[in-house]
């Protein structure tokens, strides 16, 4: 979870930095500079095939035997649904009371990071400045989070994060838009106020419902902006649909966190177990919008070689079962891969929409806490 050009957050395991495991391998393979090697993607054609019906549409649902709860749905999501959920994902849910990476480092609009930025295309005003937040001279808030549980569990990352649990948490309340901001992992390297145009492209993940705090990688379970309708309703028609294949029923689904997370080429996100969510039955739905991208997927047990899939836009993934907590990871976005469909096509109030993914994937990932 987590990402940011070129540097990877959150940190990885020390071993998964080691060449020696498959997982690492696969990703420098993947990475590779120049031309992308489709040879090292997954075979779909003797992969068992199902088929749902799912937004009034049949749709087909790739499975693994060698990765029992993975399901790869290609062209999930039909292109109307992809345009309203990205546009609702940037007009309304990257503001408050949903947080994302910039507000650590800068105070918003509290309209919107996106919205100001249309505000001021749509004008002849000269470009707005982005003010620094500083941590430095702010008052901050101690702000102890309710549960601390220590993780038994003996590698480099749970350490870092041990060590981060110790301390207590520092945090500030935004009196524009009555949130509390956790103070940043890493600072960015300017103090000065910025150009939105230098800030938009900046914009790396935006959390929904429970909010989450990535340094010691606990839910902030006493922040938790209700959870976007849309999303809900669409979620429930999924997992209902996938009943038959994840055996998790649709009456106990309840999306609690979400996260939205924003790649430009050359952004990765690596190897990492999704684990901070208490019910680990629950599916996790992650969907892929804008640019293509390579995503691996592999067991448990980061030794183990994983699988490469090209996600388009539109295509969905669905960790269930014991996939629910395998490694997985983004190590390549690919330019210029836009599908046309996501054009504007003459469509003006699309123009800046199809600016934006034409150099961004969005992935919307969504999880039951509870
Ligand atoms: O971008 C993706 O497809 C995966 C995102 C992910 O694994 C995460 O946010 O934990």
């Amino acid at each position: 979870m987590g990402r940011k050009k070129k540097v990877v957050v959150p940190p990885p395991d020390s071993d998964v930095w080691q060449n020696t495991t498959e997982f690492r391998i696969l990703e420098r393979k993947v990475k590779r500079k120049g031309q992308f090697d489709e040879s090292l993607l997954e075979n779909l054609q003797d992969k068992p095939c199902h088929t749902i019906q799912l937004f009034n549409r049949s749709i087909k649902v790739i499975a693994f035997d060698k990765f029992p709860g993975l399901y790869y749905i290609p062209n999930a999501i039909p292109v109307e649904l992809q345009k309203s959920i990205v546009k609702e994902a940037l007009e309304e849910w990257v503001r408050p009371p949903n947080v994302c990476n910039l507000d650590s480092h800068f105070h918003l609009n509290p309209n919107g990071i996106w919205n100001e930025y249309v505000a001021w295309k749509n004008s002849s005003q000269s470009e707005p400045k982005i003010k620094k937040r500083n941590f430095d001279t702010v008052q901050v808030d101690q702000y102890a989070p309710p549960s601390r549980n220590t993780t038994e569990e003996n590698c480099e990352t749970c350490k870092v994060t041990a060590e981060l649990k110790k301390k207590p948490l520092v945090s500030v309340l935004d009196t524009d838009t009555n949130v509390i901001i956790d103070a940043p992992v890493t600072k960015m390297s300017s103090n000065d106020d910025q150009n939105i145009t230098q800030v938009l492209p900046r914009l790396r993940w935006c959390t929904l419902g429970h909010q989450y705090n990535w340094s010691i990688k606990e839910y902030h379970f006493d922040r938790v902006p209700p959870f976007p309708q849309s999303i809900v309703d669409i979620s429930n028609e999924i997992v209902h649909s996938l009943e038959g294949l994840t055996q998790y029923p649709s009456s106990k689904w309840k999306p609690e966190a979400g996260i939205i997370n924003f790649y430009q080429p050359g952004d990765t996100l690596t190897a990492h177990q999704d684990k901070s969510e208490i019910n680990t039955q629950a599916p996790l739905l992650s969907f892929s919008f804008g640019l293509e991208c390579v995503f691996l997927f592999g067991t448990e047990d980061k030794s183990e070689k994983p699988i490469a899939l090209k996600l388009k836009s539109g295509d969905m993934v669905v960790m269930s079962g014991p996939g629910r907590r395998a490694f997985h990871g983004v190590p390549l976005v690919i330019k210029d891969t836009l599908p046309d469909t996501l054009k504007a096509n003459g469509d003006k109030d699309w123009d800046l929409f199809q600016d934006y993914l034409s150099h961004t994937r969005v992935n919307l990932n969504l999880r039951q806490v509870y």
